[in-house]
């Protein structure tokens, strides 16, 4: 990840890198807490057909129960941060690729 911000490739993050990655952070926690109607740190199902709908998707309830058993890795019906910005990131690629 920090690959992707050390945009002059020295290796190491400037500060206007760092403030960057801060940013792209701090946007995806916003998200995040959006998503989690109940505060409880992670994402379920009902949160995830929630927001997703708000993004403009419509996708059916197998589809739903796809993303979760994909991204659920704890097994527990609920979606944690860091499986959730992939999930995004996969859903952003896959939307991309059907355009
Ligand atoms: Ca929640």
């Amino acid at each position: 990840m920090i690959g992707m911000f050390d945009s002059d490739n020295d290796g190491a993050i400037n500060f206007t890198e760092f403030e960057a990655l801060w940013k792209y952070i701090n946007d995806w926690t916003q998200c995040f807490r959006s998503f989690d109607l109940d505060s409880s740190g992670n994402i379920d199902k009902g949160e995830l057909q929630n927001a997703l709908t708000k993004f403009g998707y419509r996708l059916s309830d197998q589809f739903y129960n796809l993303l979760m058993m994909k991204f659920d890795r704890t097994h527990t019906n609920r979606i944690n941060f860091d499986d959730f910005i992939q999930l995004c990131v996969v859903l952003q690629t896959l939307t991309a690729a059907f355009r």
